[in-house]
């Protein structure tokens, strides 16, 4: 039901694609095993100095964030020194399980980097889990998605108050899972209008089978209720580029995406591969890269070669890092339809569908961001370096919440439902993605679609102006909090 890929990346694992299982929706034979994946990407343990140096914060030859590189690298400090920080907000990060270290994570982060603890509330639709196994079972996996979620939701909104809904799935199918994860949005969504949702997991729409139009239809109702009580509700694109798979792993042999992100409801938040203060410079092909896996006797050469990088100011790529691999959700949803909102893009993009992601946020595990994480015991505690589009979710749910707030102090109601706005922002408040080539000799590389490596599955372009495969781009956050304070 889960397949695990860990590869050492010198001594230390990158686990990707972490399938986990949770129970069906409804119980009926179609739907049920259908499972959610956590979109986080681990990357390497670093060391404290790195964690207390943010311009040099690496782990080996894989750069990592700080804080601060993000509010750099986005505006978020220029929006903070305004006075915005979220106070008075309330985020809901929604996961499976939840962390039995969520708060002192948190904490630790906060510790790290100066920042206030947040009010945290973490509540249990489904009751409390019992957490085991926390090396090697799933309930670890979505521990790692809860610190990631809560730190940098929080690290973007420093002054919002973080609600954590921990769904408690069943250990065996039909029962919980999907309908618990649903029941604490539907408490979250009454008891906290106004907020803004982050889900950092997603389903392959082929998932459902022919019960895709009663199944979505049920917790649709979800979105639509968050909706009228003015909650903005995101959905992560996935980290598999276009070549998702069934609950067995097996893929399916066309482009697809994954739901709930493709709902029109939810804003999709897609991947970028953000290289701030250094820029990537591989050598080799990725192709040469495995094969030089495959023979090296110390891998570490392989990545000093595909992962080498030079020193650069600011560069923002579509995500697809082909070493993971690993590359930013994104296509035409088989489900929903062209929404009314995007009546604006061309239909020789969309084809008739719902097109995603909506926009897009750093995902890079190269470039990642530092999370705490205190459950894994001993010296294997601290922090490590996350990426995929479970970390542009949480961050882009952090840059509503400070528009929520200047907003607020404006006598308007919060955001709530973004997509009808979003697609109404001038262009200006995003940094277009457009195909970008790197690397030097046999190295040389055009990133220029989200098609997921090694498979033959067609990417989606990644053009000029609003692509599927990173949206309209990342927000530059001055100008769209700036823009969404000022709409009506
Ligand atoms: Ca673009």
């Amino acid at each position: 039901m889960r397949s695990i890929r860990v590869r050492r990346f010198g001594r230390l694992a990158v686990a990707a694609g972490m399938f986990v299982a949770l129970s069906g929706a409804g119980g009926t034979a179609a739907a049920s095993g259908l499972v959610f994946v956590p979109l986080a990407q681990m990357g390497p343990h670093v060391s404290q100095q790195a964690v207390a140096d943010p311009s040099g914060c690496v782990s080996g030859v894989i750069h990592c964030y700080t804080p601060d590189d993000i509010y750099g690298a986005y505006g978020v400090d220029a929006v903070h020194d305004a006075g915005w920080t979220g106070a008075g907000q309330t985020i809901v990060i929604v996961d499976s399980y939840g962390s039995p270290t969520a708060a002192s994570d948190l904490h630790a982060f906060d510790q790290a980097f100066g920042l206030p603890d947040p009010k945290l509330t973490i509540h249990y639709p489904c009751g409390t889990p019992t957490f085991s196994n926390a090396m090697h079972g799933i309930q670890a996996n979505w521990a790692e998605e809860t610190s990631l979620d809560l730190q940098w939701a929080h690290a973007i909104a420093p002054g919002a108050d973080i609600v954590l809904v921990a769904a408690n799935p069943a250990e065996t199918q039909g029962v919980q899972g999907f309908p618990c994860i649903f029941a604490g949005e539907q408490w979250a969504i009454s008891h906290y209008p106004g907020a803004v949702m982050s889900q950092s997991f997603a389903v392959t729409e082929q998932s459902f089978h022919d019960a895709a139009p009663s199944q979505v239809a049920k917790y649709r109702s979800v979105y639509k209720q968050a909706a009228a009580a003015g909650v903005t509700v995101f959905g992560s694109s996935g980290d598999s580029g276009t070549a998702n798979g069934d609950k067995q792993g097996r893929l399916f042999p066309f482009p697809t995406v994954n739901w709930p992100s493709s709902d029109p409801l939810v804003t999709s938040a897609g991947g970028t591969w953000l290289q701030y203060g250094w820029t990537w410079d591989p050598t080799i092909s990725a192709d040469q890269y495995y094969a030089c896996l495959s023979t090296a006797s110390d891998p570490s050469t392989c990545d000093a070669q595909y992962l080498n990088s030079v020193s650069g100011s600011k560069t923002e790529a579509v995500w697809k890092e082909d070493w993971l691999p690993a590359a930013g959700g994104g296509g035409r949803s088989a489900l929903f339809p062209t929404p009314a909102f995007q009546a604006g893009i061309s239909q020789s993009v969309l084809q008739g569908s719902r097109g995603l992601p909506d926009l897009s946020w750093n995902a890079a595990v190269d470039g990642g961001v530092l999370v705490h994480l205190g459950f894994l015991g001993g010296a294997n505690n601290g922090f490590y370096i996350f990426g995929g589009t479970s970390a542009a979710s949480p961050q882009l749910a952090g840059v509503v919440a400070l528009a929520n707030q200047a907003r607020a102090a404006a006598g308007k109601s919060s955001v709530g439902y973004l997509n009808p706005l979003l697609y109404t922002l001038p262009s200006s408040d995003f940094t277009d993605t457009v195909p970008q080539t790197f690397g030097t000799g046999s190295g040389l590389t055009t990133l220029n679609s989200n098609a997921q490596y090694p498979t033959s599955i067609p990417g989606s372009a990644t053009t000029a102006g609003y692509d599927l495969s990173t949206g309209f781009g990342s927000p530059k956050v001055p100008a769209f909090v700036g823009d969404l304070v000022a709409a009506p």
